[in-house]
């Protein structure tokens, strides 16, 4: 440093040492405005000092720690970290069965074949290809699908027939990936690098082969893509649907590219909820969420960054696994019905379900510390009450039911039209048998569709469930913070708002088969009717009770939300479409349900009537026209009735 009278030339580092020479106290009141002169005179009247020397040092380690601090900012916010992670080593594959119950009922009713038909009736499990152009698609009520095409061919479900169908198709997987991760009744994820490497193929014509291998076997097609991880190979593998397949380049440039454009809802685990407070901040792609990165590392607890990031990148695991029993952290079993009042009804289907748990615990090999109550109320809130025992629990229904009963009593009376009953802090009673030894078991874990598939396979009260494994499919990985609504029980709700009957004629038993997630549910509100104090908590408040038990209630408000929300949308014009629309083409197209027209293709209007489809909307309608639906009315002129499968009645 120049040690002349001149002060030295100014710079970055001396002028950060300059301003540390001048003291704590150059922001005191009175001192002159500026402050360059007489900091630069206390540097240099400093200089040579010990003080001065100790302050230069550390005027340097705070510099380069500054320096570090931002480069590991703009690393985060670049991704850098996560971008070590990327594995571009395994060719994994999702493959995914075509319209699958459709497609396998043609196999039993080939005069099916280029008809529009839904498979179900209260709720629609899939629709085929044709009846897809009107709109028409799982997890639809029939009514609603009857009035989007009034032609529609309603097909009962026969699940055997999906079943068996499914393990053929799965052992077609198999031979290409042993450890295949069998997702659903219809989708698998494989890892076929080394298939690949054993047979000297590139994973595109070992996909190509594969498929075509299932449908020489079962007379089924099946979409799939390619990709470098599970995340990527789901969201390619219905890019060519149907029977098609999409491989998605192994290079960094490529995937980042497909990942930019992308809708951030296609991603697993962005459900309509996260959709909508991501969109609300300025997120609708997964471009978006690098443009606003430094937000989202502000929000990070509510938004998860890191997820979000890799996301972003196209990162996610390969690890292609079966599911583990593991993974399983409840088991449960509810029913929806007509709104009941009557004390001995209730207990009466509180005895039902607490039958059915005991069967479900015995069958699946569990028992568990917590038992929950859930009871829906006739206003669509939802409660649940909770015991914990120090103990593994009886799962006798005596027992069972006895747990229920005491949650139950003290908040009676009450007007429901759900009661539920859970166990969780589970035990697996099998845990030390051979692995061998186990019972295989059909039981889809985790995602709300696959709880829906159960929920209408319950509904279509089918026959028992043949013996197959099913894993785990939710992202291993997901967005902090937010609960994605089980959209199943909305359904389930519109079924039975639609059964007309004095009594309860519609009861759905479903099987409760999730996954506990351990991300935090929403804020909670206060139930509708007045609870003493202690039951006012209402996030799972805990307080000492009877026996050592812990007690929790928790309530959910997201139907009355979105009801209101939707409820607010205005239908009055009269509905125009008649004719199926064209796949693909993008022209002005009249939404059925809120009547708006829209300029977009026929993705862009299922989307649409996706959204429109909300519980809320279709209630708002009922209200205004208990039947037809108004806004329908132009559509229900035709009603063609089919002799392949029942209508809704
Ligand atoms: P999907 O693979 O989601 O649908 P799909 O096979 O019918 O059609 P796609 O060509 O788009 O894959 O589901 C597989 C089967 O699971 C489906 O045929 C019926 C059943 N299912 C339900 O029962 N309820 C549901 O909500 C969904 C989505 C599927
Ligand atoms: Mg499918």
């Amino acid at each position: 440093m120049d040690s002349g009278t001149n002060p030295p030339e100014p710079s970055q580092d001396t002028a950060s040492l300059v301003q540390r020479l001048a003291g704590p106290s150059t922001g005191k009141a009175g001192l002159a405005k500026d402050q360059t002169e007489i900091n630069r005179i206390i540097a240099e009247a400093s200089k040579g000092s010990k003080f001065y020397e100790n302050e230069k040092k550390k005027d340097k380690d705070l510099t380069e720690r500054i320096t570090r601090v931002l480069k590991q900012r703009d690393e985060a916010l670049q991704g850098v970290d996560i971008q070590m992670e990327r594995d571009l080593s395994q060719y994994i594959v999702h493959v995914d069965m075509d319209a699958f119950f459709a497609n396998v009922e043609l196999l039993y009713q080939p005069d099916l074949a280029g008809k529009p038909f839904g498979v179900g009736r209260g709720v629609l499990t899939t629709a085929s290809y044709e009846a897809r152009k009107y709109g028409v698609r799982s997890g639809m009520p029939g009514f609603i699908a009857e009035k989007l095409c009034p032609d529609l061919i309603f097909v009962p479900i026969n699940w055997d027939r999906y079943a068996e169908n499914s393990q053929k198709v799965m052992d077609v997987f198999r031979r290409y990936d042993p450890n295949m991760n069998a997702a659903s009744i219809d989708e698998a994820y494989l890892n076929i690098t080394a298939y690949c490497k054993d047979h000297n193929i590139g994973p595109e014509e070992c996909v190509r082969e594969m498929r075509a291998k299932v449908q020489e076997e079962t007379n089924l097609t099946a979409s799939a893509g390619i990709a470098p991880n599970k995340m990527l190979a789901k969201i390619c593998s219905d890019k060519n649907k149907p029977n098609g397949q999409f491989y998605l380049s192994f290079d960094r440039k490529t995937i980042v590219t497909f990942m930019h454009d992308l809708p951030i809802r296609k991603i697993q685990g962005v459900g309509r909820v996260n959709e909508r407070l991501l969109e609300a901040v300025g997120i609708k792609t997964c471009g978006d969420v690098f443009t606003h990165r430094a937000m989202l590392s502000l929000m990070d607890k509510q938004f998860g960054l890191d997820f979000l990031l890799k996301t972003y990148l196209g990162i996610a695991s390969n690890v292609v696994q079966p599911g583990q029993r593991e993974e399983r952290k409840s088991v449960g079993s509810e029913r929806t019905f007509k709104a009941l009042s009557s004390k001995e009804k209730i207990l009466q289907k509180l005895e039902e379900i607490a039958l059915e748990l005991e069967g479900d615990l015995n069958r699946l090999g569990f028992t568990g510390k917590t038992v929950t109550l859930k009871y829906k109320l006739d206003t669509y809130q939802v409660f649940t009450r909770a015991r914990s025992f120090d103990r593994w629990i009886s799962t006798k229904k005596e027992d069972l039911f006895a747990t229920g009963k005491e949650l139950l009593l003290p908040e009676l009376p009450l007007t429901i039209r759900l009661i539920g009953l859970r166990v969780t802090k589970l035990k697996d009673l099998r845990a030390s048998s051979p692995s061998g030894g186990i019972k295989r078991f059909f039981e889809p874990l985790n995602t709300s569709a696959q709880k829906r598939r159960k929920l209408l396979d319950d509904l279509e009260q089918s026959a028992d469930l043949p013996v197959m494994e099913l894993n785990q499919t939710e992202p291993e990985e997901a967005m902090p913070g937010f609960y994605e609504h089980d959209e199943a029980d909305e359904e389930l709700d519109m079924v039975v708002d639609n059964v007309e009957g004095e009594d309860h004629p519609l009861q759905i038993h479903a099987t409760e088969t999730t996954v506990v997630q351990t991300r935090p549910r929403p804020p909670v509100s206060a139930p509708a009717r007045a609870f003493s104090s202690r039951q006012q908590n209402a996030e799972a408040s805990t307080s000492s009770g009877s026996r050592g038990a812990v007690e929790s209630r928790t309530a959910t408000t997201s139907y009355i939300t979105r009801a209101s929300e939707a409820a607010s949308r205005s239908r009055s014009a009269e509905p125009s479409i008649e004719a199926p629309l064209d796949t693909g083409a993008t022209g002005t197209l009249q939404c059925p349900i809120c009547t708006k027209t829209l300029e977009t293709d026929n993705q862009g209007l299922n989307s649409h009537i996706d959204f429109c489809l909300s519980r809320g909307a279709i209630m708002a309608a009922q209200t205004k026209a208990k039947s037809p639906v108004k806004g329908f009315k132009s559509w229900g002129k035709k009603n063609s009735k089919s002799s392949h499968g029942k209508r809704k009645g």
